[in-house]
This record gives C-alpha cells, structure tokens and sequence, in this order.
C-alpha cells in the first residue's frame, strides 16, 4: 500500500501556529499589492471562496477583513523537514514530491504498525506532536489513487481505499482528477466522451494515444488498474540472488536441480520479506573451466513464488548443453517491483488459483523457515518440474 500525505492549508497554518491571534480567522499568504495573487489561504478563509493562484484584489473583495500575511519560506522549510523525518520512522521508502507532500511505501510495515487505518492514525498523531499541525492522508495500493485519496477529506482527513474497491474506484473516477490531466489533455478527450476512467476503457487505445501521446498511454494504464509508478522513483534497481560452489564438479542433473530448489526457496523468501515481486529469472553456471554463463527468462507477469523460480530456473538449466562439469550454480531474479503491483494485474479477473495457492504454500513455508531454521521442510516432491 502507498501512502500520501499532504499538509493542511500549510503556509496559512504555519502562520497561524506562530501568531496565535490569527488562529480561527480567515488568513491569506501572500503578496498584499493588488497586482499580487494568493499563495494559499486557511481555511476559515476559503469558506469565503478563496483560494490558492486568485489575485489578491479579488480575494479581498470576497472577504474584506481576512489578514493578509506575507510568506516566510525559510520557516515552512523547517517544518517540512522536521514533517519527512517524522516519516522516515514509519519507512525508509519516503519520497518527498512538494514543500508539504509525501508518498510513503508502506507495504512492509504492517507487522510493526498493524493495518493502514493504523498506521494513518499514527502518523496523523505523530506529525501533530512533532509540529502541531495537522495533515490529510491517503491510502491506496496505486500511488495515483493515493494522491487523490488524500484530498478528499480535507482538512485532518483519512481515507483509504481498499484493493477490493479499486476496480470501481477507478471507473467512477472523473478524469479530471487525474494528475497530469489539464485543460488541453481535457478539451482533447472531449469529442469521445470521456468523464470518467472508467470511459477510457471503451475507446480505443490508439485513438487516445494518437491525440494525447504518452499521457493517454498512461491513461489506459490506469484505467486497467496498473499504476508502474513507485515511490521514491530514483530507488537503484534491485536484485536478490543466491549461488553456490559445489564441492566437486558434477554433470548429475539430479543434484543441479537440487541445488536451485534450495537457491529458488532462499531467494523467494527474501523477495516476500521485502515485499517484492519479481518479473525476471536468472540462472548462472560457472563451468569447470571457470567460463560463466547466465541466462535470464522474463516472465509476462511478476511472480513472488519460490515454486515460479524454481521451475523457470530449471527450464534455463535444461536448455543449457552443459558441454562440460559445473562448479558453480546459482539463481537470481531481477525486475523487482513492489508486491502490489502483481495485484493490480489480478483485480481486474485473472487471477491465477493455483499461483495463490503456491503463495500459501510458501507463506506456510516462511513461517516455519522463521521459527525453526532452515532445512525443516522439504518441498522438493511438490515441486517436481511441471
Ligand atoms: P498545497 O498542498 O497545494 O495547498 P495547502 O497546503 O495550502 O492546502 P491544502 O490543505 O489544500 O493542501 O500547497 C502547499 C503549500 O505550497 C501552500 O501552503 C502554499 C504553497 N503553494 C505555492 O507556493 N504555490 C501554489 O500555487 C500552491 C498551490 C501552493
Ligand atoms: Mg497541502
């Protein structure tokens, strides 16, 4: 799950906090000359219709005694920075997108702070003890989905939006809300008939890319519930991998494979643990002659099971002529993107039984890795290359 925050009315309640007689009045950041416009306004004051970019002569006549405050940008950094290091507690995968937004990964963090209800209302709580001001979050499992989520209970809002109501979240969801869409995207979206996501999916896809580029490729994208975008978009790539120097050299395919089941388990535990999926299988061979080779099959849908890797792993090595004894054997996967991603895949019906219930096995498996070490449990008859 993927986690926004974004500050309440920020500049106009840094003011607030710091003056305490402009606390409940209807206060403006911004230029007070009348060619200046509105940085941001509290919220007693956007009741009267201000609003953030409107020039300042309007929002005068529309609330003639609102306080008129200019910007301390020096200040509002010093609370967004102490704001994301409250953040960098709850994940290291925090990335900063605004003076007072954020996206958090919070995938990994359930077994510490439990459920996204909870972990919204301790970071809520947390980020008002810290500065004293509150914030808006959202919750989602597609980044996009979070930033919108996070806007709609403002001011001091939660919402979270469950993987099961994202499919219908999505196809109600107008257009325009979509960051990224503006007038141009909206005006050239107009003669199909496009309101919502949902609409996306009934023209088709050539047509919205010839007239909106990589925007409507985008759409289409997240129309279909596939978000590729994650946080902290500079995160270097990844790979878990696990390899072995056998005792001595062999050609006994019976004891290859052997290997690469126990190097498959290792490393699709860790994936799981670090919340991963992975779209690429790598196997490696050093010969007796030291010659490495390694070869790699990328699969048409992540897979976070150790019985995928094991039987792509072993697919590799079959195809290999093995001319001579193998000294070295190891397996890796690479592509790795976080875990909801495959998710996404399956919400819109094609979810795969079987792969769920080798999820089970293996969450099983894990679970018995973690209580009693490695080697307890054997799944090497289940697994039987199919
Ligand atoms: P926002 O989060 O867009 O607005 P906000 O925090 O004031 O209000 P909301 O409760 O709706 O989130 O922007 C954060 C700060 O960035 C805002 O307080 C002032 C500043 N800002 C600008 O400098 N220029 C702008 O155009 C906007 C929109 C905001
Ligand atoms: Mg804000």
């Amino acid at each position: 799950m993927i986690m926004h925050i974004d500050m309440d009315a920020f500049f106009a309640s840094v003011e607030q906090l710091d003056t305490p007689e402009l606390r409940g009045k209807p206060v403006i950041v911004g230029s007070p000359t009348r060619r200046g416009v509105v940085t941001t306004a509290s919220y007693e004051a956007r009741r009267f219709g201000i609003h953030s970019a409107m020039p300042m002569f309007q929002a005068r006549k529309l609330c003639p005694e609102a306080i008129i405050v200019p910007g301390r940008m020096s200040r509002y950094k010093e609370i967004s920075s102490q704001v994301m290091d409250v953040l960098e507690v709850v994940s290291p995968l925090v990335e900063q997108v605004s003076i007072d937004e954020a996206y958090v990964d919070i995938s990994g963090t359930g077994r510490i702070h439990g459920p996204p209800e909870d972990v919204a209302m301790f970071v809520k709580k947390a980020i008002f003890q810290r500065v004293q001001l509150t914030c808006s979050i959202g919750i989602a499992p597609l980044k996009f989905l979070a930033k919108i989520a996070s806007d709609m209970e403002k001011p001091a809002g939660i919402t979270i939006i469950q993987l099961s109501d994202v499919a219908a979240f999505i196809d109600a969801l107008p257009v325009r809300k979509v960051p990224g869409v503006g007038k141009a995207a909206r005006a050239a979206m107009r003669p199909y008939r496009i309101e919502t996501l949902g609409d996306i999916k009934k023209i088709s896809k050539k047509r919205l890319v010839d007239r909106l580029g990589k925007l409507g490729h985008r759409l289409v994208e997240l129309a279909h519930g596939v978000d590729r975008s994650t946080v902290g978009g500079s995160r270097p790539t990844k790979s878990i991998s696990a390899e072995k120097t056998l005792p001595e050299n062999t050609l006994d395919m019976a004891w290859l494979k052997k290997c690469l089941l126990e190097q498959a388990e290792r490393v699709g535990r860790q994936l799981r643990e670090e919340s991963f999926a992975a779209k690429t299988i790598v196997m490696k061979i050093k010969y007796a002659d030291f010659k490495q080779i390694s070869r790699s099959i990328t699969l048409p849908k992540a897979t976070r099971t150790s019985a995928d890797i094991y039987r792509q792993a072993v697919r590799l090595l079959k195809a290999e002529s093995l001319d001579q004894e193998v000294r070295l054997i190891g397996v890796g996967v690479s592509g790795l993107i976080p875990d909801t991603v495959p998710l996404q895949q399956e919400l819109f019906g094609s979810g795969d039984e079987k792969d769920e219930r080798w999820e089970q096995v293996d969450s099983a498996v894990d679970e018995i890795t973690r209580k009693f070490g490695r080697g307890k449990v054997a799944k090497a008859a289940q697994f039987e290359d199919r």
